[in-house]
């Protein structure tokens, strides 16, 4: 199936004190993510990158750049729900603040379309922190809680469609702090850390998960944080935490996201080009991507897993 493919640039780097994610959009240009998907089939249009809006935010002496977030989470929200309207839409990170805007604006896509939204997360963390939860005051480690409609996040804009818990899953977990715990515990988002893959594989617990979201006739959002794979592979990264995903667990995910033919729109978020390896991070991400808009070795269907 070829589709129109919307490329959005989001260099936020707001999220962390690291800098460096800013050149994420940049190196996924040059690592060829627009031929790669062209080369597919897809009419691929880039519409270059968005900047963040004017906020009269206040800062705050916990939260790292709160009103440079804030800005960035109004601007990528509008921006994501204008591609959205287009066809499927990739948001080139920047850091995973990002995703605080461009599942904002997913979420107005689908609300409007009259579809449930759901959204995969790929991630070592959960990212389920709230403002007043948050120990390093890293709004990257926030989004997830911002999203599923949890209090705590003055001076953002207001969440009028807020992702039900149940149209959560995270796979890949292995860092989640106390307070995260706690919250993910007595909530319905699905969660699989990755012991839970190492005894069942990545295909059975994504499988159940898309299952879900096509019963439900809804869209997919797919947030693939670069830290859900090994460092090892993937070392482009301020938030290394051994024990990640491998190359090819990572690319059967990718591989059964695009058989499902339910995602509609996908972050790319994480990537620090300054701490990579002569672009082998950046590489990497755009041959995932590629898998999961179909680039494969032979053409045949998923066999029934479950
Ligand atoms: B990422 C952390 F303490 N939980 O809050 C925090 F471990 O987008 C990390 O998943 C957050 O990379 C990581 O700072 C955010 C930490
Ligand atoms: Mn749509
Ligand atoms: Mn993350
Ligand atoms: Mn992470």
């Amino acid at each position: 199936m070829t589709r129109t493919i919307l490329l959005v640039g989001a260099p936020v780097d707001s999220g962390k004190r690291g800098a460096g994610c800013l050149m994420g959009p940049d190196a996924y240009r040059t690592a060829r993510l627009p031929g790669a998907l062209a080369d597919l089939g897809h009419e691929v249009i880039d519409l270059g990158n968005v900047t963040p809006a004017a906020t009269e935010a206040e800062p705050d002496a916990h939260l790292h750049a709160l009103p440079e977030t804030i800005g960035w989470t109004r601007a990528l929200s509008g921006a994501a729900e204008a591609a959205l309207a287009r066809g499927t839409a990739i948001f080139l990170g920047g850091d995973h603040a990002l995703s605080l805007g461009t599942v904002h604006g997913a979420a107005a896509h689908a609300a409007s379309s009259g579809k449930p939204l759901f959204v995969l997360w790929l991630d070592a963390h959960s990212d389920f922190h709230t403002c007043k939860t948050t120990d390093s005051g890293n709004l990257h480690g926030t989004p997830l809680a911002y999203l599923t409609g949890r209090k705590g996040f003055p001076g953002f804009p207001s969440v009028p469609h807020p992702i039900p818990e149940e149209q959560v899953a995270i796979i890949g977990l292995r860092s989640v702090d106390g307070p995260e715990r706690i919250a993910l515990e007595a909530s319905r988002i699905r969660r699989h850390d990755m012991r839970y893959i190492d005894e069942h594989g990545i295909a059975q617990p994504l499988t159940a998960f898309l299952d879900a979201v096509a019963a439900a006739g809804g869209h997919l959002h797919v947030s693939l944080d670069v830290d859900f794979l090994d460092p090892a592979v993937a070392p482009a990264v301020g938030t290394t935490v051994p024990g990640g995903a491998t190359v090819r667990e990572a690319h059967l995910a990718m591989e059964l996201l695009y058989d499902s033919g339910l995602v509609t729109s996908m972050d790319l978020v994480e990537l620090n080009p300054m701490l990579d390896e002569r672009g082998r991070t950046a590489q990497l991400m755009v041959d995932l991507a590629a898998s999961a808009f179909g680039r494969r070795v032979f053409d045949r269907p998923t066999p029934r897993i479950l």
